[in-house]
């Protein structure tokens, strides 16, 4: 007699072209599975990542694939291919299309962690084939806020800024609002990002801009985490509410290319990231 286990792989080996069949979450969907490649938004971004080579370096961030990313990489460099033209049009292609698909909901979390591990790997790969940095358009420091060790969200954040082309200044978590402040003075950012994700650690932005003051600087602040709400980022002055970490390279954009200051960025924060954001509406 057919065991259960049995029954089950009758049954999952009875589908005959799995090309057809997407199975998420247990739920089986049948008719063609578009692919991410396939995303007409995709599709558009990827257009710009020109040839065979470039073309499966951004599909290789685009499936999260570190190893085959760091692979391609590899074997592109040593085709005598340009480092710089590769991580601006094919990895950084690879991760504007994953943030398209995220922007819809369609790739999640996990999604944007892995790819952006496999971008910025094969970026560092490119870096070091060209004996140094690419060049940055402008330094954002980013931090977790004294007290906080919570750093997912902060670290997306420094991967979309590195994917568009920005130098961010990576702080780390549970940074001290000296250090804060010190890192403002010696790298005189375009621009900060501080998170926040407990009740107990949010007023660290108001500290950090007291201190920032004092010191007779003025610098935006971009504040975001879990905890946090626009009317009480917006007590502090200096300080405006970021909602996803993929808006920061937008942001910096405004800052840095259109000379947008934080009150600018207050009144016009959904024109600027290019969509609905129900906190600003
Ligand atoms: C993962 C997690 C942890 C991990 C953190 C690992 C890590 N490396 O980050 C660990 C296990 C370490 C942890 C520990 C603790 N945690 Co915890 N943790 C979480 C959890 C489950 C998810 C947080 C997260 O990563 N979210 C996803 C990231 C991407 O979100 P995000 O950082 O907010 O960033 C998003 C946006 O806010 C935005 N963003 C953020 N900043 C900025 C800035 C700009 C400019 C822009 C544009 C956007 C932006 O970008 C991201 C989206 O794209 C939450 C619960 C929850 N569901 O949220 C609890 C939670 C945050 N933790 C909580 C607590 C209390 C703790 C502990 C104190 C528990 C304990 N008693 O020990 C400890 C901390 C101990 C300490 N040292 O102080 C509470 C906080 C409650 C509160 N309101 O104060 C929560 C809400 C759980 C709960 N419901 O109680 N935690």
């Amino acid at each position: 007699m057919e065991s259960p286990l049995e029954k089950y792989y009758e049954k999952f080996n009875s589908i005959e072209d799995y090309e057809k069949i997407a199975i998420r979450y247990n739920v089986k969907i049948e008719g063609p599975a578009l692919k991410p490649e396939d995303d007409p938004e995709v599709v558009e971004i990827l257009a710009a990542a020109e040839g065979e080579t470039k073309k499966t370096l951004a599909l290789d961030v685009l499936y999260g694939d570190k190893d085959k990313t760091d692979e391609d990489v590899n074997k592109a460099v040593e085709a005598g291919e340009d480092p710089i033209d590769l991580i601006n049009n094919a990895l950084m292609k690879g991760m504007d299309a994953v943030s398209a698909l995220y922007t819809k909901g369609e790739y999640f979390l996990p999604d944007l962690m892995l790819a952006g591990d496999a971008m910025m790997s094969g970026v560092a790969i490119c870096e070091a084939k060209l004996g140094h940095k690419a060049d940055s358009k402008a330094k954002i420091v980013c931090c977790a806020v004294q007290g906080d060790p919570h750093d997912i969200g902060k670290n997306l954040i420094v991967m979309f800024l590195n994917a568009n082309g920005y130098e961010p200044i990576d702080l780390g978590r549970d940074v001290p609002h000296e250090t804060v402040v010190a890192a403002f003075k010696e790298h005189q950012p375009a621009m900060a990002t501080a998170t926040a994700l407990m009740t107990t650690t949010m007023t660290g932005f108001g500290k950090i801009a007291a201190l920032m003051e004092e010191e007779g600087l003025d610098i935006p602040i971009g504040c975001g985490g879990g905890a946090v709400r626009r009317d009480f980022v917006e007590e502090t002055a200096h300080c405006f509410y970021g909602v996803e970490a993929y808006h920061a390279p937008k942001l910096a954009d405004a800052v840095v290319d259109d000379g947008k200051t934080w009150e600018d960025i207050r009144k016009e924060y959904a024109a600027i990231v290019g969509e609905y954001v129900a906190a600003y509406s």
